[in-house]
């Protein structure tokens, strides 16, 4: 069944999703938003695991596009947990009646863009088909759950999960023996909550972490005021600073610029406020090696002060980079394993050989287990884009599509456009701050950039957008080149797509901040989008 066509179709109910629709709206395009569950919310509708919060302050992360909502909303807590993160997402839902451009139940397989006709053709996994000239994928870059490749896993007699797909009704834990694989701040977050639980709890570590404590707690009037009063100021704030979070904003100076003495009160004072923003005590933290070590010897003993068994404390101790992986935050992670019912496996040096259908096997041992939790991590960034099959029919010349365009690597101009692909917008893709921002700031900077250029089209009389492919390049070279500037490249982490066998190591993520990125996109718009090709192929426009 082909449906009507849009101005715009766009996948995925998320932030970026929803403010799509209020965006383009106001602009009077049609829009149809198509979404695999059924429910708003993205991120925070599948990932209910245990423990779930967000690690950037909820007055920070949520909407900053109407003042009304800011201010009416009322958050419980510095860093509030899933459940409420999501009934915030659908009030917003209801708040600007956005629901009724959703289409949810739909997971998108295909899109083809027909270059005769200009118009995307979007297909969905029940066969129904939808039509635009525009197509944008607001999937998200952490929505393509990754689930290891052990054999063995389908003989497992117990229940196993993956935490990004967790059941809506939760998992009872009580009395059972589980095994959690994984310590990035999925499982940082559901490890301690879980501990609590279950009978036994055995954590499959292959990477040791850094994490630093929330220091979560209600908000109080106090608090709230702190934000509210000029809320407009603070958001603008975040806009512009390379973060993305206005509180604490990125440091002017360097770990190696300071005295000791200097040093060490910042890094004590960014420890007692608690939280990610840790890792913005200094700018030349994931630049110099030496400048990280400083901070490693800072966070090491403090992070690990409270374990007690020596030799779990040295199985914790992390080895890379700080900051070169995304720095966890937790409440009561690494006091989890002084529990009687708790037990760390270092399977770097033992690694999972199979799951048998009792438990886990590793190198040198077997672990009985009934219930295990995937904290495995996505396939991030690309892995939702790829998922839908994306290319480009004319009818002479043949097409192209996304995963030739990508074999090597992922490329987008300004992380918004793919040379080749017209007509396509990508919210937070490759090349963009994205991941390494406050994403919620970035999503509102994508989106409202793209309602302008949509609007700047239909003014100028412009039915297609493309990249050129030189301005892509150009603009893949300057994200590596700011990579390679620090240690991001050497490690071992998703934003390198290291996590994902066979997937191209290349550093994706835009490192310049999204201060800067936004004067980018705004003097490539102002200048009449420079790096992109504007005409008109049909005979009227929108
Ligand atoms: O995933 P991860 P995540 N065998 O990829 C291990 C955001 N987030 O879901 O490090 C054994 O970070 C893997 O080991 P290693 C945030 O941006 C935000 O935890 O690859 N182990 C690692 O320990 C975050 O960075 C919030 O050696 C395997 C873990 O699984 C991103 O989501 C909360 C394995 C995966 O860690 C992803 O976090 C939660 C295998 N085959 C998440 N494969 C907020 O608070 C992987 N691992 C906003």
């Amino acid at each position: 069944m082909t449906q009507e066509p849009y101005d715009v179709v766009a996948v995925g109910a998320g932030f970026a999703g929803l403010f799509l629709i209020h965006r383009l709206r106001a602009l009077g395009l049609r829009v149809r938003v198509l979404e695999a569950g059924d429910d708003v919310g993205g991120t925070w509708y599948w990932n209910r695991y245990p423990g779930a919060r967000c690690d950037v302050e909820s007055f920070e992360y949520s909407f900053s596009f109407d003042e009304a909502l800011q201010q009416e909303w009322t958050w419980s807590e510095r860093y509030a947990a899933q459940p409420e993160i999501l009934r915030y997402i659908q009030h917003v839902a209801d708040r600007f009646d956005l629901r009724r451009d959703i289409a949810f139940g739909l997971r998108v397989t295909d899109a083809v863009f027909d270059l005769p006709a200009n118009r995307w053709t979007v297909t969905a996994d029940d066969g129904q088909q939808f039509t635009a000239r525009f197509f944008i994928m607001a999937s998200g870059c952490l929505s393509n759950a990754k689930v290891p490749d052990v054999p063995g896993l389908a003989d497992f007699k117990g229940q196993w999960f993956h935490t990004g797909h967790w059941p809506r009704e939760g998992v009872d834990f009580s009395g059972k023996r589980v095994g959690v694989v994984g310590t990035g701040s999925t499982g940082i977050q559901a490890i301690p909550v879980v501990a609590g639980q279950a009978a036994h709890l055995h954590v499959f570590q292959r990477t040791a972490n850094y994490s630093i404590p929330l220091r979560n707690g209600p908000v109080t009037p106090a608090f709230e005021d702190e934000f509210k009063r000029d809320y407009a100021g603070l958001r603008e704030q975040a806009r512009h600073c390379p973060s993305g979070v206005a509180r604490f904003p990125n440091p002017q100076r360097g770990a190696l610029e300071m005295t000791e003495a200097e040093r060490l009160a910042s890094y004590e004072e960014r420890w007692r406020f608690g939280g990610i923003s840790f890792a913005r005590a200094f700018n030349d933290t994931v630049m110099k090696q030496d400048a990280n070590d400083l901070m490693r010897q800072f966070l090491v003993p403090r992070m690990l002060a409270c374990v007690e068994d020596p030799s779990t404390r040295a199985k914790l101790t992390p080895t890379y980079a700080v900051g070169t992986k995304r720095l966890c935050g937790d409440t009561g992670y690494f006091e989890t394993y002084n529990r009687d019912n708790v037990a760390l496996v270092d399977i770097q040096q033992a690694p999972i050989t199979a799951v048998t259908p009792t438990g886990i096997q590793t190198h040198d041992a077997h672990y009985p287990l009934d219930v295990i939790i995937f904290a495995t991590g996505f396939d991030a960034i690309t892995g939702p884009l790829l998922a839908v099959n994306m290319r480009v029919e004319d009818g002479s010349q043949g097409g192209v599509d996304l995963h030739s365009l990508w074999r090597d690597g992922p490329r987008a101009y300004l992380g918004l456009m793919v040379a080749g692909l017209p007509n396509l917008f990508t919210v937070t893709g490759p090349g963009s701050p994205s991941v390494l921002s406050n994403v919620v700031v970035s999503v509102e900077q994508h989106v409202e950039w793209i309602g302008n250029c949509l609007a700047a089209m239909r003014a100028r009389g412009f039915d297609r957008i493309e990249a050129e492919p030189e301005a892509q390049q150009a603009w893949a070279r300057h994200v590596d080149e700011l990579a390679r500037r620090s240690l991001m490249p050497d490690a071992n982490s998703w934003y390198m797509g290291a996590n994902i066998p066979g997937k191209p190591r290349m550093f994706m993520p835009y490192m310049g901040g999204v201060g800067v990125y936004r004067r980018q996109c705004e003097a490539v718009a102002a200048a009449g989008y420079t790096g992109f090709v504007l005409s008109q192929v049909e005979r009227s426009t929108v």
